[in-house]
């Protein structure tokens, strides 16, 4: 299952760069003091330029399970969202992980955005078990999306690996 409809809005789950979504908002997996390293944050970085980091350094360091949001310099997307999934001893959990989660769609919601893009936050650096991620991250994204007052009508899920996509596959339908 690649899709499920959920109030006003849907989550989509596809396989590939997040860089290249063309969405209100990709979110980028980081840390608290929100330099942006290996991983995600690289390929932003990357990909939108060094602005983005500068921009989301002025704003930190933040709690870790917060999320801040910055301008997306040369992607597609408009905002970046910084979603603190770690401390800088690169240590996660599936709780940090759903609290970031949450704190980026409120992010969204207060910038009145409609469509944002998640990566599998915590599963790169983090060494999280992908399938542990993908039921966390999907149950906190249809619970939000339940919510009458949500402007939020898409959420996407983008993948790097098949093996990732078939696990938030699988992680979709059992919910
Ligand atoms: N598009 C989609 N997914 C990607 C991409 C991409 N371009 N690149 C990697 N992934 P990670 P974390 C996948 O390490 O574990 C940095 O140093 C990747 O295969 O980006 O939360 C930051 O600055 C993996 O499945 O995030 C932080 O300090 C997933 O995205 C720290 O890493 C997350 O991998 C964050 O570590």
């Amino acid at each position: 299952m690649n899709e499920k409809r959920v109030g006003r809005g849907c989550v989509v789950l596809r396989q590939g760069d997040i860089t290249e979504s063309d969405v209100d908002a990709i979110v980028n997996a980081a840390n608290n003091h929100l330099r942006m390293g290996a991983g995600v944050a690289g390929a932003i970085k990357r990909k939108g330029g060094q602005a983005i980091e500068a921009e989301a350094v002025s704003k930190g360091p933040i709690r870790v399970g917060d999320a801040v949001i910055t301008d997306a310099g040369e992607l597609p997307a408009r905002h970046v969202i910084h979603a603190a999934g770690m401390g800088t001893d690169l240590k996660t959990s599936p709780e940090i992980v759903e609290a970031c989660t949450r704190a980026s769609l409120e992010v969204a919601e207060e910038n009145s955005l409609g469509s944002i893009a998640f990566p599998a936050i915590g599963t790169g650096v983090g060494g999280l078990d992908v399938k542990l991620v993908a039921s966390r991250m999907l149950e906190a994204c249809m619970a939000h999306l339940q919510t009458s007052a949500s402007k939020l009508t898409r959420i996407e899920f983008v993948l790097f690996s098949d093996a990732d996509l078939a696990a938030f596959q699988e992680a979709l339908e059992a919910l």
